[in-house]
């Protein structure tokens, strides 16, 4: 713990420094969330979540008064409680023992139901036609993207890829729910976030070709992009790493009286990580305005959640650490996109961590290193890719709003195709070119 301590607090000085030099926190203007507009339904933030509950909702433990031992007997209430820092603890006399599990699972948001309908008494963030279609045509990009390059893989042109298929809505619609200003602390399953800020699909290829235009000189694995320019910062391998990261960074967002927050994704498998929970308990103590978005896609390699945690999944660990927190459904863009952008404005306005938890499955195999149906039945695997897919589901929805039709999809793809395909021809002449 002291070891993270000290790597959060380096990390704050660290990000301070890189932001006064060389890093770019101002923004690509015209960013389309400009557009999107608060739900009726959210503006007052105190009705979206049970803050009866206090002291949990309060910033910190209060009290004080049990810090001097002189005092602590006048402020036992023999029959009725203690004063502890934090409040009044209730005094019983029955021998309790909190139980392990809880009587009901914590429920899951969502607004689209499969069918891309949306859902009795839902409430959602309003997004518009233009914000709407840019987040459909990105996740499409992306799974084009993913096909392209999975392929790319598999014929010897590149020598590792990671896909996002099925975790499409988590990607895109959370990037579409923040600002540029944000700062981006990705594991490895989160093109999106970069697509979505303008990253280019050239960009892409020269990361994964590792040549001399990529933003790392080609010194990194590919699939591991970074770039200054999106507030993105590199991916890193060793899973968590970046979660107490994004905690210095908040910190030092609410020190300069920024207007942001930082923004971290991990898989369920980070969260069995120390460094999750080093990050959240340093995130609540220090008020950091920091979202912690977990990609639960039932999965750490070949090891199944069962097997990691006993816990009523990822959630609930956030009210263990006094950190503010939801569950949604992660193949619901809607969804996803309201509980960030909501998440956002807590963040900074309250200077507090969130935690997200999102229900999702990881459709693809784990990377091209990897056969996921040596470990998981393939008919889980096609009625995760069939039945919950998020695209297909937002589609439906911009169909039925007017926003899409069958000429616009076709369009979009044959584009898509092609561009990657042209991008990838280009990059194999100039290898050829550099290797006679
Ligand atoms: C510290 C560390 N331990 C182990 C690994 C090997 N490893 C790479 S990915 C991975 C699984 C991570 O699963 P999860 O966080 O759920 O993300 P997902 O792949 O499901 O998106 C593991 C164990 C690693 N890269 N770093
Ligand atoms: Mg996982």
């Amino acid at each position: 713990m002291r070891f993270a301590f000290h790597t959060m607090r380096k990390f704050v000085t660290i990000f301070s420094l890189f932001k006064s030099k060389n890093f770019s926190v101002s923004l690509i203007p015209n960013s389309p969330r400009c557009s999107n507009q608060l739900h009726p339904n959210f503006r007052n933030l105190t009705q979206i979540c049970d803050l009866s509950l206090s002291p949990l909702s309060s910033h910190r433990f209060v009290s004080t008064t049990a810090e001097n031992p002189s005092t602590l007997n006048r402020n036992v209430h023999q029959d009725q409680g203690i004063d502890f820092p934090g409040g009044t603890v209730e005094l019983i006399p029955e021998m309790k023992f909190i139980s392990e599990s809880v009587k009901e699972r914590i429920p899951c948001y969502r607004v689209l139901d499969d069918n891309g309908q949306a859902i009795m008494g839902h409430n959602f963030v309003q997004v518009s036609e233009e914000v709407a279609v840019k987040m459909y045509t990105d996740m499409v990009t992306l799974r084009s993207m993913d096909t392209i390059f999975y392929e790319a893989q598999r014929q010897g042109r590149i020598s590792f890829y990671v896909t996002a298929i099925g975790e499409e809505a988590i990607n895109v619609a959370s990037a579409a729910a923040l600002s540029m200003d944000d700062v981006v602390f990705p594991q490895y399953r989160e093109a999106g976030v970069l697509l979505w800020r303008g990253f280019t699909l050239q960009e892409f290829a020269n990361q994964l070709f590792s040549n001399k235009y990529d933003n790392g000189k080609g010194r990194q694995m590919p699939a591991h992009y970074g770039s200054n320019k999106h507030n993105y910062f590199t991916i890193a391998s060793t899973i968590a790493t970046q979660i107490p990261h994004a905690v210095g960074a908040a910190y030092s967002l609410k020190m300069d009286k920024k207007d942001a927050c930082a923004v971290t994704y991990f898989g369920d498998g980070g969260s069995s990580e120390g460094d999750f929970h080093a990050a959240l308990n340093f995130a609540a103590v220090t008020e950091a305005p920091v979202i912690f978005i977990c990609r639960n896609n039932g999965w750490a390699i070949s090891t199944p959640i069962s097997d990691q945690f006993r816990s009523d999944g990822v959630v609930v660990k956030g009210q263990s650490y006094g950190v503010r927190s939801i569950r949604v459904d992660g193949n619901d863009a809607l969804a996803i996109y309201s509980a960030v952008q909501t998440a956002r404005q807590m963040a900074i306005t309250e200077e507090r961590p969130i935690l997200i938890e999102a229900l999702t499955y990881r459709v693809g195999h784990h990377s091209t290193s990897d056969d996921s149906t040596k470990y998981r039945p393939a008919n889980e695997i096609e009625w995760w890719r069939v039945a919950r897919d998020p695209v297909a589901r937002f589609r439906k929805w911009l169909e039925n709003n007017g926003w899409w039709n069958d000429r616009a999809e076709s369009e979009l793809i044959n584009n898509l195709r092609q561009q990657v395909i042209d991008i990838m021809l280009i990059l194999e002449s100039i290898l050829i070119h550099h290797s006679v």
